[in-house]
């Protein structure tokens, strides 16, 4: 109880500390839309070259894509208008690599003839490039055409840098237009999984698994299933909230089912979101034989348990791998789990077979 509310109260700060983080949707930029006003687009924008205005869509330009303005470079040619987000406030989840941006912006000419280029620049804080997106000089098009880029921000990246490009074909005016710009966070990918894998351990399976680095993971749910739709939690196993630090994790299923074992995991964040890893597989005897062993191989003269799929009456018999019957026992219909003592053999690998109605079904046996 205690622990649990303790983690509760920790997923509640974590979740206070992290809000800012889930406006998603906010855009980073100022006076995006270019709408305020005929007068230079101003704001945070910072003019590098040309004569830019926020210009009203009509009459001799074309209607805004957003709103009632649009930004227009002016007469010469090259021009760019840039401006700078301060994005180190999320410096935390960039820099373990889990931070992702989405970059849209809507470009036009009037009749064909000039070209728009959008660039977008991931920077370090003392301005060194880490990655760039460049639409290039824009097809001469006389409608809207959107432009977007979603990438995760490399490590260390503290400014990014947005820069719209306007260049003169014809004509005296730069009618390389820009509007609707804008950059929002994009989401967060909260756990890297780079192993999860499952091995058979005779009567249990374990399971590992790995990330190479985790943001607000509250834990993983492993779930099983015998037939890969219908999901039971077994355990939910705590993450360790943000690292960029490999991190390892282990969990032993202690009673597997005969036939095919599905497992997967449900990776939760604090702050509620989670994500399926794939869904792994593995097989304890018996599946197509109606019956499985457990454990094998068996220890000699050990405890071996037989579980059948199905209530038949039968018999079970352990052969040699010379053909000599070393153990015989009837099975009564209704029993589904046997225990059987084995007598002292030789180690080596034997036969069970399983005799019924429904046919004979043999199994190896390894007895170590
Ligand atoms: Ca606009
Ligand atoms: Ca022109």
């Amino acid at each position: 109880m205690k622990n649990s509310t303790v983690l509760q109260w920790l997923a509640t700060a974590l979740f206070i500390l992290s809000c800012p983080l889930l406006f998603y949707a906010q855009n980073l930029l100022s006076n995006q839309s270019c709408e305020s006003g005929s007068t230079p687009p101003g704001s945070n924008w910072v003019e590098v070259s040309g004569g830019w205005t926020c210009q009203a869509g009509s009459g001799v330009f074309p209607p805004a894509q957003d709103g009632s303005y649009l930004f227009f470079a002016g007469t010469s040619t090259p021009a760019e208008l840039r401006q700078d987000v301060d994005v180190s406030g999320n410096a935390t989840n960039i820099d373990s690599g889990n931070q992702e941006y989405v970059f849209s912006s809507y470009v036009r000419d009037y009749s064909g003839n000039d070209q728009s280029q959008v660039i977008v620049e991931y920077r370090k804080a003392d301005g060194t490039v880490l990655s760039t997106y460049d639409s290039g000089p824009y097809a001469q098009s006389a409608s809207w055409q959107n432009i977007t880029d979603t990438r995760t921000a490399p490590v260390g990246t503290r400014v990014i840098r947005v820069r719209l490009i306007s260049l003169r074909q014809a004509g005296s005016d730069n009618d390389g237009y820009h509007d609707n710009v804008s950059l929002t966070l994009g989401s967060l990918l909260p756990v890297e999984l780079t192993y999860f894998g499952a091995k058979n351990m005779g009567q249990n399976t374990l399971l590992t698994w790995q990330t190479s680095s985790e943001t607000n993971n509250a834990g993983f749910q492993i779930q099983h299933s015998t037939n890969g739709r219908d999901w039971k939690n077994l355990q939910f196993i705590d993450g360790r909230g943000t690292t960029d630090k490999e991190q390892d994790y282990s969990y032993r299923h202690l009673a597997p089912q005969a036939g095919i074992n599905y497992y997967r995991l449900r990776q939760m964040d604090f702050d509620g979101a989670h994500k399926f890893s794939k869904t792994i597989s593995i097989s304890f005897h018996g599946n197509e034989n109606g019956f499985s062993l457990l454990p094998n191989p068996v220890g000699n003269g050990g405890k071996l348990s037989v579980r059948f799929d199905h209530e038949n009456e039968g018999t079970l018999n352990v052969f040699s791998f010379t053909g000599q019957r070393v153990y015989h026992r009837a099975v009564n219909e209704g029993q589904l789990d046997l225990n059987v003592r084995l007598p002292h053999l030789p180690q080596g690998i034997y036969m069970v077979e399983w005799l019924t109605g429904q046919g004979r079904f043999v199994e190896k046996l390894m007895i170590e």
